[in-house]
């Protein structure tokens, strides 16, 4: 045997070993929660999973998030039923700014009382405006904290409308 051969087999050993060393333990199939023994039952969960709360997780596990997609022919879907304290992300897939405002235009009054004169800038999210156009690609998200059923439209394409009813 010659050592070139000699080193590949040392090799093929080194990769061999260092793969299971990697791999590390054999992952058990899911049981139906019976007889797990108590060791591996408080074992703590894979590395691989996103566990709440851990570094950098947050943006992962966004809770309750609806999406309504916006193009140049309006809002999809035009219509949505969310409950109380759920999110609602719209998102522009227009070649246009996008300007999501509570009805109605021109004043956007429905949601908030008060007019976009009054409301806008609005930072805390309270008044269902954006008070500024998103731009292609982009998003905005709102929190609903009202129910009811609540028109909306895009202020820079009055046209195009939808409603968000809450629950
Ligand atoms: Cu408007």
């Amino acid at each position: 045997m010659n050592k070139t051969a000699i080193i590949i087999i040392i090799l093929g050993i080194i990769v061999i070993g260092g793969y299971f060393l990697l791999k590390g333990p054999e992952a058990t199939a899911p049981t139906d929660g019976i007889n797990i023994p108590e060791e591996e039952a408080t074992e703590p969960v894979s590395s691989e999973m996103p566990v709440i709360g851990e570094e950098g997780v947050e943006e992962m596990v966004v809770v309750n998030e609806k999406i309504i997609t916006y193009s140049s022919a309006g809002f999809s879907p035009g219509e949505l039923n969310i409950s109380i304290g759920e999110t609602v992300t719209f998102k522009n897939g227009s070649a246009e700014n996008m300007w999501v405002a509570s009805g109605m235009h021109p004043t956007h009054t429905l949601y908030s009382g008060t007019s976009l004169s009054e409301h806008c800038p609005d930072p805390l999210g309270t008044a269902f405006d954006a008070c500024a156009g998103a731009p292609p690609g982009g998003s905005w998200s709102f929190v609903f904290e009202k129910t009811g059923t609540w028109g909306y439209h895009d202020h820079l394409h009055p046209t195009l409308f939808g409603k968000v009813v809450v629950e």
